[in-house]
């Protein structure tokens, strides 16, 4: 099962003509707009060629690549959209980006609240709604205490949305049980950043790319899910012919299909292949010792150990042991190791292949591992780099603290000292804050299936369809007083509220998002939001008032929210005091650090003369740790729970597509997204499909451990034979019904990207 050296083929046409049109017809400006642009000042209500009156600078709500865009409205109503010029995506966005146009008009939104009654919702008033709450949440916490209840929250909500429901249910109603989507996302990121640097975020930027010799894309299909960024490699690529990609992925995906080294690995086993790179950096010499003695320290279990004893543990990862359970060949090992070492400028690019893993953080350590060893870090082109997901899981949840063990700026609520500064931060007494960490998302789920937890508000998420074994959980939402905030009445998780919150919508609001590169950039509310529909900043204030709580949540638009957290991040090495609601609305966003606001912002964190924490003559320094060290902790391979058997002879792998978003309760209500997409299908290897009299199109009963789930089968000559995938975006194939909840002992992130599973043909 080895992979070739040689280059892929001539690279598959997509399958679908019209995808790819649709996909690239949105990239650009004309050079008319773009030399129009050219002085930025000018760029607010700029006249278009299209139907719009007036343009205004945006972002896209959808994903972490953060795209920045100009809104074309007409009479109150978005007509168009662009990309930006002037953004980092220098005028490219993707289908989804385009198609925003449509979302804030989608049919059947919510437009006001629901309470049920007599186990239906019925419309309700926002004070009835919100009295009820408040004397729900009361009770539970006067009865069992602040820990019987929960936040849920996502990254796709504002900083200031974020940043207020952490406030209010650590600093108010003093339960840690605050968490979110982020963890089911970016947590092995995270805990990745925070074990080697003692500071969580990328060091590099997505201007890299443009600098890279060899592109290392790591259990990514920036493809269809960060399309500007894949553009961005094409045209690097297109600069100079000695750029070198290699795309890591059990999966002939269609970015794997496009670069020129595929390594087809099996799913779950990936950590031996970076631990063999590593094995092969150090026994053939390709380390850079002068940087490695300088900058980096080795540790097993807490204790610190010299570079032989890393040389020795590495021993059982020589290419020749791993190979057969890795399914890359030796010499293919060697020569991306090699490639990777030797390259003038050396960029991983890596998301939830590597992240939703058992072994999720030990993969995002050895990720930044083998760039500290090579010494491809902290210059322009050289870094390790993991894309973000949504489009604010950094500035609104990892840097404002907003997941059950975190506090604001990189800080612990099981440390208190940590918890000292925050409660100084926020006006709070002494000891408000609770030293217990609270439940990350599993867990906080199986807290309310088994009554730990009994009320719980969920925010912009929809955990009914995307949480693993998703029926499970969504019986546990059923058991308890859930608060739904949501713009549709339909989600999965919507049908399990106890009271149902009609939420305004990106441009409806005012907020910042916080994008992959350390980016923050602000959205200006534009539109009205429908019927009732309120943003959830005004909904988490308006609860704390009814909770009693308005001396704590003091501050209540938007940029009071936001000068508030900007004041309190210049107590930390996540500092962007620099970013006033001014320079974000002229500029197309900032990159922390930005400490005042002449500040240009970061691009490469931890180098001197870019990053303002370095000190003067270090070069490079990684102040995150007390002895401004790197740290790799040595990782050993430890097999996925979910293993093939006789039962469950098959991987299954699930993600995205490119015209939808997640659990697709706004991109399925628009058409030229749903057309493009067609509804889920599993797709399947031609030989497993055949050997169980399956033809492409057929309904199949697919299960696991956990569950089963009926849909229609797709085969693909190119999906190899014991491997699945099926995106998640289609509630009517439910794949999380099956998916394990095994999660990451570390990050708590769940491994959505391997579960053992077997399928039989289903009457229709
Ligand atoms: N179109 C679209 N774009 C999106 C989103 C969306 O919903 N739709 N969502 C956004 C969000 S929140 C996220 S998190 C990102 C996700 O972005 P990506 O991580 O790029 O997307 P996924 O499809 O989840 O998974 C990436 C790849 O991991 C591979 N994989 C599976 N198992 C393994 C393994 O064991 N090892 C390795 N190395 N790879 C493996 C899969 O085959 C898949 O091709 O996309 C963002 N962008
Ligand atoms: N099988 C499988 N499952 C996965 C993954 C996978 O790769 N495979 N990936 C995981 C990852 S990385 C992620 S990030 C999660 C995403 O999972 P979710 O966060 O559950 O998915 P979304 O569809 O983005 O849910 C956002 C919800 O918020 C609503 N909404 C939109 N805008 C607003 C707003 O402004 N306010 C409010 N209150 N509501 C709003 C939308 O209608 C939608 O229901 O899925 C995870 N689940
Ligand atoms: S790549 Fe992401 S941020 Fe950019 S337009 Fe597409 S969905 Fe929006
Ligand atoms: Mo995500």
């Amino acid at each position: 099962m080895s992979a070739p050296i040689e280059p892929n083929p001539t690279p598959d046409a997509p399958p679908n003509k019209y995808r790819r049109e649709f996909l690239w017809a949105m990239g650009g400006l004309s050079a008319a707009v773009a030399a129009a642009m050219a002085g930025w000042g000018g760029l607010e209500l700029m006249v278009s060629p299209g139907t719009a009156d007036e343009w205004h600078k945006s972002v896209c709500r959808f994903c972490g690549t953060g795209c920045t865009i100009r809104v074309g409205l007409r009479d109150g109503k978005v007509v168009d959209i662009r990309g930006h010029e002037a953004g980092h995506n220098k005028g490219v966005i993707c289908v989804k980006g385009s198609m925003l146009r449509a979302l804030p008009e989608i049919e059947g939104r919510l437009t006001r609240p629901m309470i049920r009654k007599g186990g239906k919702l019925v419309e309700a008033g926002w004070d009835e709604a919100l009295d009820l709450i408040a004397a729900r949440f009361k009770e539970i916490r006067d009865t069992h205490g602040p820990d019987a209840l929960a936040f849920y929250g996502s990254g796709q909500l504002f900083t200031e949305e974020s940043y207020t429901a952490n406030k209010l249910f650590k600093g108010g109603l003093r339960t840690n049980n605050v968490d979110g989507n982020p963890r089911l996302c970016m947590a092995s990121a995270a805990a990745g950043y925070v074990s080697v640097y003692g500071k969580d975020e990328p060091p590099g930027s997505y201007e890299d790319i443009d600098h890279a010799e060899v592109l290392f894309i790591f259990g990514a299909n920036p493809y269809e899910c960060h399309p500007p960024l894949w553009e961005r490699i094409q045209r690097r690529r297109a600069a100079d012919p000695r750029v070198y990609t290699i795309c890591v992925d059990p999966r002939l995906s269609p970015t794997a299909k496009r670069c020129d080294l595929h390594l087809p690995v099996i799913p779950g086993t990936d950590l031996l292949l970076l631990n063999a790179m590593a094995q092969v950096i150090v026994e053939d010499g390709l380390a850079e010792r002068a940087f490695v003695d300088r900058h980096v320290r080795f540790s097993q279990a807490g204790q610190t150990m010299d570079f032989e004893a890393f040389r020795a543990f590495l021993q059982d990862y020589a290419p020749s042991k791993v190979e057969g359970r890795l399914g890359i060949g030796a010499d293919v090992i060697r020569h991306v190791a090699h490639r990777f070492a030797r390259a003038r400028a050396s960029m991983s690019l890596w998301t939830m292949g590597v992240n939703q893993r058992t072994q999720g953080t030990a993969l995002n350590i050895m990720l930044n591992a083998i760039h500290l060893l090579t010494g491809h870090i902290g210059r322009p082109g050289a870094t390790p780099f993991s894309v973000t997901g949504q489009p604010n899981a950094c500035g609104g949840v990892r840097d404002t603290g907003a997941l059950a063990h975190a506090l604001p700026g990189g800080r612990l609520v099981a440390n208190a000292e940590h918890r000292r500064e925050v409660e100084k931060l926020w006006g709070v007494p002494e000891g408000t804050i609770s030293p217990k960490p609270g439940h990350h998302a599993v867990e906080l789920f199986r807290a309310m299936e088994d009554g730990r937890v009994k009320g719980a508000l969920v925010m912009c998420t929809n955990p009914a369809q995307s949480l693993p074994d998703c029926d499970r959980y969504a019986a546990a939402m059923e058991k308890c007083f859930t608060v739904v905030s949501e713009i549709v009445p339909d989600s999965e998780t919507a049908k399990t509220a106890s009271v149902l919150l009609p939420a305004a919508l990106w441009c409806e609001k005012q907020g910042v998002l916080g994008q992959g590169e350390r980016r923050y950039q602000l959205v200006d509310k534009l539109l009205d939001a429908p019927g009732e529909a309120k943003s959830d900043l005004w909904i988490l204030a308006e609860l704390a008032t009814r909770l009693g709580l308005g001396d704590v949540i003091k501050a209540r638009t938007p940029q009071e929210v936001w000068d508030e957290w900007r004041h309190i991040s210049a107590q930390s090495y996540y500092n962007f005091e620099g970013m006033t609601y001014d320079r974000l609305r002229a500029l197309p966003g900032l990159q922390w650090p930005c400490p005042t606001e002449v500040h240009p912002g970061t691009v490469r964190r931890y180098v001197e003369g870019d990053d303002p924490f370095v000190s003067k003559g270090a070069g490079i320094e990684f102040y995150g740790q007390k002895d401004k060290r790197a740290v790799i902790q040595l990782c050993p391979y430890v097999p996925s729970p979910e293993q093939p058997s006789a039962d469950f002879p098959l991987y299954l792998t699930t993600g995205r597509v490119l015209e939808q978003w997640h659990t697709g309760t706004m991109t399925q209500r628009i058409a030229e997204l749903s057309g493009a997409a067609g509804p889920a299908r599993f797709v399947v290897s031609e030989v497993d499909a055949s050997q169980r009299g399956v033809t492409s199109g057929d309904m199949i009963e697919l299960s696991s451990r956990f569950g089963s789930v009926r849909g229609r089968a797709v085969t693909d000559p190119s999906m190899r034979p014991g491997l699945l995938f099926a995106a998640f975006y289609d509630a009517r194939l439910l794949v999380n019904r099956v998916v394990a909840d095994h999660f990451d002992p570390v990050s708590k992130e769940p491994e959505y990207k391997v579960t053992a599973v077997q399928f039989r043909k289903a009457g229709d």
